[in-house]
Order: C-alpha cells, then sequence, then structure tokens
C-alpha cells in the first residue's frame, strides 16, 4: 500500500465511515504487535520535595501514593556524605527496616511502561521491587556506596518469573537504612480500539459458485491515541477451525470509524460457519463479537 493512498484513507475516516480499504487499495501492511511502542505522553517524578516550591521536605507529586510518612524525608544540608542529592535538596531515608510501597493515581487510561529510581546505600541497604500486572523485578543495590545508583523496569522486560512486566503498578523501595530520590514513571495512553461491527456474508451455496465469503471488521477508536492494535478472526465450521487471520486494525480517534476487509473464505462442505472477531487492545474491556454465514449445497 502506498503512502498516497494511506493518506486518502486517513482523509476520508475524518469526515464519515470510509470504506477504503474495500476499494482495492489493498491491504495496509501488517506490523508486529512487538514492534508498536507505546508513545510516552506524560512523565511524572517524585524528587521528594512538597510541590509549594518552599524547598520543604514531602511528597512532590498527587500522583505519587506512599505507604511511609513524610517523617522519613531528610535534608541534603544534613547528609553530606551523600550529597548533592539526584535531585536538591531533600531524599527518602528508610531506616532499618521499613518499605515504601509507592503506588499511583492515573486518569483513566493512563499506564506506566517505564519506572526508575535512584538509591544510595551509604548508610545501609537498599532495594527497589517494580511490579507489573503479570510479572515483577528485583534489584538489589551494590552495598556500601556513596554515589547514588539509578535502577529502572520497563513494562516489556522480562520478571523474576519469566513474564514480561506488563503495565507497572507500584514500586516498592526497601531500605536498611537506604535511601532514594526521584522516582520517575512515564506513562503511555492505552489504546483502546472497539468492534464497531462484525460483517460477514451471511448466506453462500456451494452450487452457485458465488464469490468467496466477506469478511468485514469496522473499528472504533474509544481512546486517544491513533495506534494499529492485532484484530484476529476465526472460522469455524462443525466444530473445526478453517479460518484464521489477524491482521493490525487501527481507527484515528476522534468519532470516525475504518472498516478493515479481512481475506475472503470459500467453503468447501456444506455446513454453517461461526465466526469470532476479536481486537487485543491494552483496554480491560471485551472487544469480541460473533457472525454466522449459512452454507448450503
Ligand atoms: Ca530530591
Ligand atoms: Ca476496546
Ligand atoms: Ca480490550
Amino acid at each position: 500500500m502506498s503512502k498516497w493512498h494511506v493518506q486518502a484513507c486517513t482523509a476520508a475516516v475524518a469526515l464519515a465511515i470510509t470504506s477504503c480499504q474495500e476499494s482495492g487499495v489493498g491491504f495496509p501492511p501488517l506490523l508486529k504487535a512487538g514492534a508498536m511502542a507505546s508513545a510516552v505522553t506524560v512523565q511524572h517524578i517524585e524528587d521528594f520535595e512538597d510541590d509549594s516550591g518552599s524547598g520543604a521536605g514531602g511528597f512532590a507529586d498527587s500522583v505519587f501514593i506512599h505507604t511511609v510518612s513524610t517523617t522519613m524525608v531528610v535534608d541534603e544540608a544534613s547528609w553530606t556524605p551523600v550529597a548533592p542529592f539526584p535531585s536538591p535538596t531533600h531524599a527518602l531515608f528508610l531506616p532499618e527496616i521499613s518499605i515504601d510501597t509507592v503506588t499511583f493515581s492515573l486518569n483513566s487510561g493512563e499506564v506506566v511502561d517505564h519506572a526508575g529510581v535512584w538509591g544510595n546505600t551509604f548508610y545501609g541497604d537498599a532495594f527497589v521491587d517494580f511490579y507489573g500486572t503479570q510479572d515483577e523485578l528485583w534489584f538489589v543495590l551494590p552495598s556500601g556506596q556513596a554515589g547514588w545508583q539509578f535502577v529502572e523496569a520497563a513494562s516489556t522486560d522480562v520478571g523474576i518469573h519469566g513474564q514480561p512486566l506488563g503495565e507497572i503498578v507500584a514500586v516498592a523501595l526497601t531500605g536498611y537504612e537506604g535511601m532514594f530520590d526521584d522516582l520517575t514513571i512515564d506513562l503511555a495512553a492505552a489504546v483502546d480500539l472497539d468492534i464497531a461491527r462484525f460483517q460477514v456474508s451471511k448466506h453462500f451455496s456451494l452450487a452457485h459458485g458465488q464469490a468467496a465469503i466477506k469478511i468485514k471488521l469496522v473499528v472504533k477508536n474509544n481512546g486517544t491515541v491513533d495506534q494499529p492494535r492485532d484484530a484476529t478472526v476465526v472460522g469455524q465450521q462443525g466444530g473445526v477451525q478453517i479460518y484464521n487471520q489477524t491482521m493490525a486494525v487501527s481507527d484515528p480517534p476522534g468519532g470516525g470509524r475504518t472498516a478493515w476487509v479481512f481475506p475472503p473464505f470459500t467453503p468447501a462442505v456444506p455446513e454453517g460457519i461461526v465466526w469470532t472477531a476479536t481486537i487485543a487492545d491494552d483496554d480491560p474491556d471485551i472487544d469480541h463479537e460473533s457472525a454466522t454465514t449459512k452454507v448450503v449445497p
């Protein structure tokens, strides 16, 4: 598909439901799900200063929810062996043994796909655990270092159980007199594509030698980012899978629809076909529809 065609389709989508993919321009190139990096939209940093601008220590940002109190925030002026802190003038000191499990108060549709934090082990040990929806990653910072050490994790990193972390939902800071500063999270907006309509040829006659069964998926973007995700159509005839096609689908945000035509199918036996379409997006909503074709001799 040429670039010109892509642009022409996009322009049509903005106006109304488009059928550009049906008009002979062919299929857009298929993309692998793993190649679709989410666009980073926002970064938040917990720098252990309050946001009043007074220079006082505290918890910085209403996005971060802590399980320890602000009494563990310390001033750089009194901690010269480990000064300067990664960000002046305060950091978190966790006396033996305390854990600050930090979670995030985010807007709907926002997910954390990367997090990092500075740690210091001059006074005692420090550990960082990144919790994802699927797995976790645990870092033990080398002991007794006067210099600050940075650890980080991405949602695609493989965790201790061999799975990608998934969306990062918490960072646990554990101190045996360890210190921490500048806990940073990068947010990516979640892709939410919905099935507006799933349409197949209702009737197929083997005897009439008619054209193959047409399969069309109309996609609506219910989110704010324009990125493709995989849609899969499966056909079953008499309990046997006779069709399984996956293609990347998308729809620009903002109220339009985009129709995607899947490769057609010609059945060989006179038995009804049950079709299912599924979109694997980032939103926990169920994006799954069924349709049937009656196949007669
Ligand atoms: Ca700081
Ligand atoms: Ca969806
Ligand atoms: Ca979904």
